[in-house]
């Protein structure tokens, strides 16, 4: 199986990430994605290629070209504009309350009001090399698309930044560009074929859903920790379903603390079933193992030997996959545990 890498990944290293009120060590760190290649690369059945440069036009086919622009600069306007800071971080967001009854009022140039408008939350630093590092986490997915386009019955993208929970004009959630989304609407719009991302993250894919939400091209499918108690909390209800062409291409499985292997399989073999009666031509899976029973910032309770059954079941529906990175935080696991998913998802092939 091919896996897609690049070390560019690490251009992205947060300092500190606010979360829980606290400055705490970042969840989401370089040496995840070091964790994984080196699980990956003792097993000489993984292949691992660098990506081509894709540009920044499929980004922008997913996301608002300002969003884009903006993080090519920002890092460097916070620094002219605060003094010299490792981590740049929002302190204030522009939420719709602040203009009730006024309409929309002038567009500040001030770099911190424009950080508050285009992320949602405080636990996505940008650092001095994280825009390089997203672009170069968008050159692995789409490479990894390319070589199931070209053939291969799956493929991994080593993904990190992670995207998910990027929307079409805002970034957080560890996630800066959708990589998953900007890879289904590739596939999508070159070959005119259906396409589902199948999101199997601890955490809604909020950033997907909203992207493909309208859309009858592309079905979003995804098993998390229930929203009313789970980030990113506002969506991944079950009663969101999909709106004018895209009503009913929009499938949440919202799960209850503790959810063990054989109801998390039961309720992936449920999904799997629509996602066939979908009929798309290729599944882009967003793997996150952070449905995993240690994981530090989550609460579902699967095993790394169900990770391997995971991977076949999906494999199961005979689909050619994309399998890019998200989530995964319990770094003593998090190698074997991506490991085991791919092998059971190759078993057949
Ligand atoms: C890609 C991905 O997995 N992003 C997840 C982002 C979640 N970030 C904040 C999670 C807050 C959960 N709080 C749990 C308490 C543990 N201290
Ligand atoms: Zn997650």
């Amino acid at each position: 199986m091919k896996v897609v890498y690049t070390l560019r990944h690490r251009l992205h290293h947060p300092e500190h990430e606010f979360e829980a009120s606290r400055f705490q060590p970042p969840f989401e760190h370089p040496g995840r994605a070091e964790i994984i290649r080196a699980a990956l690369a003792a097993d000489d059945t993984f292949r691992f290629v660098a990506p081509d440069d894709w540009g920044t036009a499929p980004i922008e086919a997913v996301h608002d070209s300002g969003l884009v622009r903006f993080l090519e600069t920002a890092w460097a306007e916070y620094q002219d504009a605060h003094g010299t800071t490792h981590d740049v971080v929002p302190d204030f967001f522009a939420l719709g309350g602040l203009r009730d009854k006024m309409g929309p009022g002038a567009e500040s140039r001030s770099i911190s009001a424009r950080l508050g408008r285009w992320c949602f939350e405080t636990t996505t630093p940008l650092t001095q090399g994280t825009y390089d590092a997203a672009r170069s986490a968008v050159d692995v997915a789409l490479s990894t698309a390319a070589a199931v386009l070209a053939g291969d019955r799956v493929a991994y993208g080593l993904c990190r930044p992670p995207g998910h929970h990027a929307t079409v004009s805002l970034y957080g959630g560890y996630c800066f560009f959708n990589n998953a989304a900007i890879v289904a609407h590739h596939v999508a719009s070159t070959t005119g074929s259906k396409v589902t991302v199948l999101d199997v993250d601890y955490h809604h894919g909020n950033g997907t859903q909203q992207i493909f939400y309208d859309r009858d091209d592309v079905q979003f499918v995804s098993l998390h920790g229930d929203p009313l108690r789970a980030y990113p909390y506002h969506t991944g209800y079950a009663d969101e379903t999909g709106t004018g062409p895209g009503a009913g291409t929009n499938v949440n499985v919202p799960l209850a603390a503790r959810t063990a292997p054989d109801a998390y399989l039961d309720r992936l073999g449920d999904v799997c079933e629509q996602v066939v009666g979908f009929g798309p031509a290729v599944v882009v899976v967003s793997l996150g193992v952070d449905t995993f029973e240690q994981d530090p910032i989550s609460d579902l309770a699967l095993t790394t030997d169900s990770f391997e059954a995971c991977g076949r079941l999906v494999a199961d529906m005979g689909l050619p996959m994309v399998v890019l990175q998200e989530g995964g935080y319990a770094d003593d696991h998090l190698g074997e545990n991506v490991s085991r998913w791919l092998l059971g998802a190759r078993a057949d092939a």
